[in-house]
């Protein structure tokens, strides 16, 4: 494996178990001044709605705008009670053919909302525990990276709509 590669997953793996570390800290005082910064640069999560399955779909999909005062990345989402795994992907049309594809993370510019709609990025879900039916609600956990490094978590519950 080419070095280049292996510090690629190894940064990734890296990223991807602070983005899970949902073990308490026992630095309380830390963690006190972490959450007002949290607080100050929170990214607002606007209109998250979670496609209805039709009979058959083994996958779904999230939809949501995302607004974040500051540049920062979506890079990790995860929905335990309903699925499996959570992707970010893309949506672009190729030749007439729409195309997804998987993106390691989704770039927020400073206040500039990005929309996550059909058609376009979205959340995929896969693995679903149960067929996504209209009237239930999916609970996100959703994380933030700044441009320091620095890695937030921000929950959401979004309902579960028939396509729109
Ligand atoms: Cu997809």
């Amino acid at each position: 494996m080419p070095i280049m590669t292996r510090l690629f997953l190894i940064l990734t793996i890296a990223l991807l178990s602070a983005c899970n570390n949902t073990e308490p800290s026992d630095n309380v005082a830390e963690e006190a001044s972490e959450s007002v910064a949290t607080t100050a640069t929170e990214v607002t999560i606007a209109d998250a709605w979670v496609r209805e399955n039709v009979p058959g779909q083994k996958v779904g999909a999230a939809y949501m705008t995302l607004n974040s005062p500051q540049k920062s990345e979506l890079v990790y989402a995860e929905a335990v009670d309903a699925a499996g795994t959570v992707e970010i992907h893309s949506m672009t049309m190729n030749d007439g053919v729409m195309k997804m594809r998987m993106l390691e993370a989704l770039t927020l510019e400073p206040n500039t909302p990005v929309t996550l709609a059909p058609g376009g990025f979205h959340l995929m879900l896969f693995d679903l525990k149960q067929p996504l039916q209209a009237g239930q609600e999916v609970s996100f956990r959703l994380c933030f990276k700044d441009e320091q490094g620095e890695i937030t978590e921000q929950f959401i519950t979004a309902p579960v709509k028939s396509q729109e």
